[in-house]
């Protein structure tokens, strides 16, 4: 599969969970922006078929080398950053990963009962980025524990792997060319952006700002036929600075993600 048939797959069944980003991407057209990605982001369980070492070779696959690496204790996460080899202009990946022995042994016994359905061999293809949760449905016991002690957790446990946000490169944008300005769109607008730690994450001293909207609202079935309204995804916005090398920065903060983490949190 080649970058651009991944990306519109990906696109496509991200936004039929996540409207908001159809219509804001339509927003920056209608006053005559190209939108292009500056990366996507996906989630996992560790000690899984679908464990990042084994998601890894299906990007390797598609031209994706891992050049970052993070570790985020509080949210018992870590993470690794991928960039195309040779399309500069491909969106870069964020492909982060719970690790789960770290939470209370009710929560592991709960992801167990999850991961435990999945076929070993079930990373074949770079589809497997979209193939959103493999397993039964959760039960609305199990998600509330799980979201005691894991916002990622219970998100994870009811929208598996997919695209967890795609994110507007705003160095692109010719009208709007500082986050400033795109949050106050945004907010014109009616959309509600998450707020941990202030609208803006990072600064240009770190060469990184980033916002994002708040996840949009899906309704699900948990087992046993309760219906209940969740988080599905979000769109991010971010703005890169140059470097003393004249470069602009291309990795990520921990301290912006941390916060980015939190736009799937339920309000
Ligand atoms: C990823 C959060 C981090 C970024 O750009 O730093 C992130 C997630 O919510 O899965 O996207
Ligand atoms: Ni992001």
């Amino acid at each position: 599969m080649n970058t651009a048939d991944f990306f519109d797959a990906l696109w496509a069944q991200y936004t039929k969970i996540t409207p908001q980003a159809q219509r804001i991407q339509s927003l920056f057209q209608s006053h005559g922006e190209t939108v292009l990605n500056d990366h996507v982001a996906f989630r996992t369980f560790n000690h899984s078929p679908i464990e990042l070492e084994k998601l890894e070779p299906q990007l390797s696959a598609l031209g994706y080398t891992a050049y970052g690496a993070f570790r985020f204790e509080n949210k018992h996460l870590k993470a690794r950053c991928y960039k195309h080899e040779s399309d500069e202009n491909a969106p870069k990946i964020f492909l982060s990963e719970l690790l789960t022995e770290e939470l209370p042994e009710k929560c592991q016994h709960i992801i167990s009962k999850l991961t435990d359905q999945i076929s070993e061999d079930i990373v074949k293809s770079p589809e497997i980025f979209w193939a959103g949760t493999l397993w039964n449905a959760i039960s609305e016991e199990d998600y509330l524990t799980l979201a005691e002690h894991s916002e990622y957790a219970a998100w994870l446990s009811t929208m598996g792997l997919q695209a967890n946000h795609f994110t507007v490169s705003i160095n692109h944008l010719e009208k709007f060319p500082t986050i400033e300005e795109v949050n106050s769109l945004l907010q014109d607008e009616g959309y509600t952006l998450n707020s941990t730690g202030g609208l803006i994450k990072g600064s240009p001293e770190v060469y990184l700002e980033q916002s994002s909207t708040m996840a949009d609202k899906v309704e699900i079935t948990f087992s046993g036929d309760k219906k209940s309204t969740i988080p599905s995804c979000f769109y991010e916005f971010a703005k890169r600075h140059k470097q003393a090398d004249g470069q602009l920065f291309d990795s990520f903060i921990e301290g912006n993600a941390d916060k980015i983490f939190d736009s799937t949190n339920a309000q």
